[in-house]
């Protein structure tokens, strides 16, 4: 049997299959050797052999075609856990206030999604407490880069219709800083999924956000959502600084006129980026971003 993988919990799976729900464990073989990562997620298609009506174990996991990961620090070094296999786009929620958008870490979540090969979609929540106007001076340069943008409020509906559209269909992780409204958004999208909301005053706080079970919910027009609590970008972060300018959309179009190929962009003779910089063809704001993630500034 062949199903999909769409709730995991302490070493146990949910897989949706033509004949119903089935929890599943992995069978042994998985399990020797050093565990590195998670075998298995949430967006993973297996095989399994069923054990009775409602359980089951899985015994093969078929090759991934991307993963949205997060490498967690164990005492015995990293661990590679899986937000979901299989993602189609990644929806990296800010609000235009309450919190108000950093667009540094915005910047970062952007390289993060372009390093996974995950499309993302920008939403900039929360207009309500602003205005459409000055949400679109605050994000408007985003589409300018190419990137999808959508403008929401889980509070009076505003684009949730848009929102639940660009989802149809496809698989979407929702990650962003705590408080931005990805839970509440999701609720908006589909009443009755029933994600915990949280108050500013709590989401902000230190210490909490340890979900021991990862969950896609079904949308009713198909497709699936993933929540996460508020990830700090740095979590997700394994890129290396020689690669960085190929995940910015308009360093990566101009590197190739550097004089030097090992160029960082910083001081050195015959740059590009500089120049393109100082030509006001790249916004000051992004190149600023740039040498902060590059030379290790956190967010
Ligand atoms: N005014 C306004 N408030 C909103 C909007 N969306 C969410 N909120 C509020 O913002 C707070 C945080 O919302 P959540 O949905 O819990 O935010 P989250 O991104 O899921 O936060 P974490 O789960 O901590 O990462 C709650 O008090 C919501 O009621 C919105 O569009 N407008
Ligand atoms: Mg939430
Ligand atoms: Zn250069």
């Amino acid at each position: 049997m062949r199903g999909l993988v769409i709730r995991s919990q302490s070493g146990f799976y949910t897989v949706k299959t033509d004949q119903g729900l089935i929890v599943c464990q992995l069978r042994g073989k998985f399990k020797q050797g050093p565990r590195t990562g998670d075998m298995v997620a949430v967006g993973d298609y297996v095989k399994l052999t069923r054990i009775d009506d409602e359980t089951g174990v899985i015994d093969e996991i078929e090759p991934r075609e991307r993963m949205f990961v997060r490498k967690a620090p164990l005492p015995q070094g990293e661990y590679q856990q899986i937000l979901v296999a299989n993602p189609d786009q990644v929806a990296l929620v800010f609000s235009c206030a309450e919190p108000a958008p950093r667009f540094g870490m915005l910047d970062r979540y952007l390289v993060i999604a372009e390093e996974q090969k995950v499309t993302p979609l920008i939403v900039a929540n929360k207009i309500d407490l602003v205005g459409i106007e000055i949400a679109q001076e605050m994000f408007g340069f985003y589409t300018g880069l190419g990137y999808d943008l959508q403008y929401t409020s889980a509070k009076t509906d505003y684009g949730v219709a848009q929102l639940r559209e660009a989802l149809t269909g496809k698989v979407s992780l929702f990650t962003g800083p705590s408080g931005a409204g990805k839970s509440s958004l999701l609720n908006a999208i589909q009443p009755g999924l029933g994600l915990e909301v949280r108050r500013v005053s709590q989401a902000t706080s230190k210490g909490r956000h340890t979900t021991v079970y990862r969950e896609m919910f079904p949308l009713e027009k198909g497709g699936y959502v993933v929540d996460t609590p508020g990830l700090k970008a740095l979590a997700l972060w394994d890129i290396e600084p020689e690669e960085l300018d190929g995940y910015f959309p308009e360093l990566r179009s101009v590197v190739e006129n550097c004089q030097f190929s090992d160029c960082t962009h910083v001081h050195e003779p015959g740059c590009a980026v500089i120049a393109a910089v100082e030509r006001g063809e790249i916004n000051p704001n992004r190149y600023e971003s740039y040498l902060r993630m590059r030379f290790g500034e956190a967010e």
